[in-house]
């Protein structure tokens, strides 16, 4: 079995921040993973390179679950994004290493394709609902049969999904943390009139999503989603905040509009009680964020038993390297529902050239051996690391609210 002889992070800013493992091997195989933690990028960098790497060298690249219980139980300190997303990249490297040397791609590792692509969601959005419903038709037209909408709320500046540039959102984009304010009042108004709108100009053969971005109580996600019941949403994502995972017993009791939770979520123990209990539809956790491939699994096969289906994260603040291990793992699970597909750059995917493909509003993860994704080192180094900050937002009143 081939020992891991080197390892060492690799961080690039090509449009936006990314942080890659590379591992080694004995024999020349090399695997990379993503280590991205959007706007805490180098806390997980130090993490590795102080605390991870220096406990993977000589250990067998193949004994992935074993590696996995060794960084989980042998920190003492359990949990929590900065540790999963570190252990996600070691996780990642080493299912690319092992695909690579078997000469596979990941997903017939994870017990083969049980279907033929992965359906993805991209991101419609505008300042006011004919922009977003003009963005919707153009991912249409591309091919989409999933789409998330998004809006400006009349008289907030700033509001969450809306970006300036059509194809490419990303909030994290300044130096500092933007201040943005927040009306939960405006916004409930304004939600129901898009997606009736949405209807009348897209019709019903096309999914619509919506993103609430853990900005409302319990009761309120309660109404806003009864009051989306006629317009079908194929779901609402973070209704409220989910630390509380019995507040979602009061949503159920109001709506039957299903409900995505789970993109900051970074063990199985976050969505525990959520799926046990049947209080989601879908659960969001994602490779990067809740420790690789290894405990995504089990997510998913605890998931499997209670009926809910999966809906990673696909922001762009997670890599190439974490969509493709996402591709590998939805095409290769029972209780797929929808993967987030937010496009990156031509600057990131020259960064990272890939193996998986889009078309007819799916993507598949394609055949390369691994993860099927490689990082242009010289390429890399011409994108230093530049810190950008997620937004805060505040009431109208000044208080924080939950951005
Ligand atoms: O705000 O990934 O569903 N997608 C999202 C994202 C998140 C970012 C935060 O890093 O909610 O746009
Ligand atoms: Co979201």
């Amino acid at each position: 079995m081939p020992k891991i002889t080197a390892a060492k992070t690799i961080v690039t800013s090509p449009g936006r921040n990314f942080v890659t493992l590379k591992i080694e091997t004995e024999d020349g195989v090399t695997g990379i993973g993503d280590a991205t933690l959007n706007g805490r990028e180098l806390a997980v960098e130090s993490y590795l390179s102080e605390h991870v790497i220096p406990c993977l060298i000589g250990r067998e690249s193949h004994q992935i679950e074993d590696i996995w219980q060794y960084l989980y139980r042998g920190a003492y300190w359990r949990r929590g994004p900065v540790t999963m997303s570190a252990i996600a990249a070691v996780d990642m490297a080493l299912w690319d290493i092992k695909g690579k040397i078997a000469g596979l791609p990941v997903y017939q590792l994870l017990g083969g394709a049980c279907r033929t692509g992965v359906m993805v969601y991209g991101h419609a959005n505008g300042e006011t609902i004919d922009e977003t419903l003009a963005a919707a038709r153009d991912y249409q037209a591309l091919g989409y049969k999933a789409i998330r909408l998004q809006t400006g709320v009349p008289g907030m500046a700033g509001t969450y999904g809306v970006s300036k540039d059509k194809l490419f959102y990303e909030p994290a984009d300044s130096d500092l943390p933007k201040e943005t304010v927040w009306s939960s009042e405006k916004y409930m108004r304004v939600v129901p009139e898009l997606f009736g709108r949405a209807r009348e100009a897209l019709g019903w053969d096309v999914h619509l999503l919506h993103d609430i971005h853990h900005r409302l109580t319990p009761i309120e996600a309660g109404r806003l989603g009864k009051d989306l019941e006629p317009y079908r949403p194929f779901w609402m994502e973070d209704p409220t905040p989910a630390e509380n995972q019995a507040a979602f017993r009061l949503i159920r009791q109001h709506t039957t509009t299903p409900i995505a939770v789970g993109e900051i979520f970074s063990s199985i123990w976050d969505c525990k009680q959520l799926i046990e209990e049947q209080l989601v539809d879908y659960i969001r956790a994602t490779v990067v964020h809740a420790g690789g491939l290894t405990h995504l699994k089990k997510i998913a096969h605890l998931a499997e038993l209670y009926g809910v289906r999966t809906g990673c994260h696909g922001a762009t603040d997670l890599s190439p390297v974490a969509m493709a291990a996402a591709l590998h793992f939805d095409l290769s699970i029972p209780n797929f529902g929808v993967q987030e597909y937010m496009r990156h750059t031509a600057e990131t995917d020259a960064v990272f050239p890939h193996a998986y493909s889009f078309a007819d509003g799916m993507l598949h993860p394609g055949d390369a051996p691994g993860l099927g994704v490689e990082i242009d080192e010289a390429a890399a180094a011409r994108h230093p690391y530049r810190r950008a900050y997620l937004p805060v937002a505040r009431r109208e009143d000044g208080s924080m609210h939950d951005w």
